[in-house]
């Protein structure tokens, strides 16, 4: 789990990447071939597109909420796990691709920052979120 310096590195790290959060979270809109049925009542699923691109911001919204409550992510993702399990039905191996994407993303657009400290908080970080995302899933 997530040690004091791996929280502070993702708290820090991830003040950096805010800004940039229409970027980084279109993965699994657009960007990902076999995520797209999920986004399939959108009218514009390619790369970069306006629906894309907000969804990036939307996730990345969901990212930073995880950082607030980076101490109990279980707690502060309840609503959004039960949103993908019961209303979104998500299948939850996606969390996991999504996850190895927005580290990848993160890794170009970020090299300086991306240390090897960054990543490695970063990866258990994410890997937190993905688990508490399928906590409400039977
Ligand atoms: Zn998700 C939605 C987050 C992953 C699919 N999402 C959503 C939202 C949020 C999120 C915040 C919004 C909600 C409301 O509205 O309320 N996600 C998230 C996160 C993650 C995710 C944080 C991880 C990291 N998702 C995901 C995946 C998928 C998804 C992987 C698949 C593939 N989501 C989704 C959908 C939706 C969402 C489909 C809806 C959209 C629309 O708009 O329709």
């Amino acid at each position: 789990s997530l040690t004091a310096k791996d929280k502070k590195m993702v708290k820090a790290f991830w003040a950096k990447v805010a800004g940039k959060a229409e970027d980084i979270g279109c993965d699994d809109a657009g960007c990902v071939p076999q995520t797209k049925t999920y986004f399939s009542h959108w009218k514009d699923l390619s790369p970069g597109s306006a629906p894309v691109r907000k969804h990036g911001g939307t996730i990345m919204g969901g990212i930073s909420l995880a950082v607030a409550s980076i101490d109990d992510i279980s707690a502060g993702l309840l609503a959004l796990s039960e949103l993908h399990a019961f209303k979104l039905r998500v299948d939850p191996a996606n969390f996991k691709i999504l996850s190895h994407n927005i580290l990848v993303v993160l890794a170009i657009l970020f090299p300086n920052d991306f240390n090897p400290e960054a990543h490695v908080a970063m990866d258990k970080f994410l890997a937190a979120v993905g688990r508490a995302l399928s906590e409400k899933y039977r």
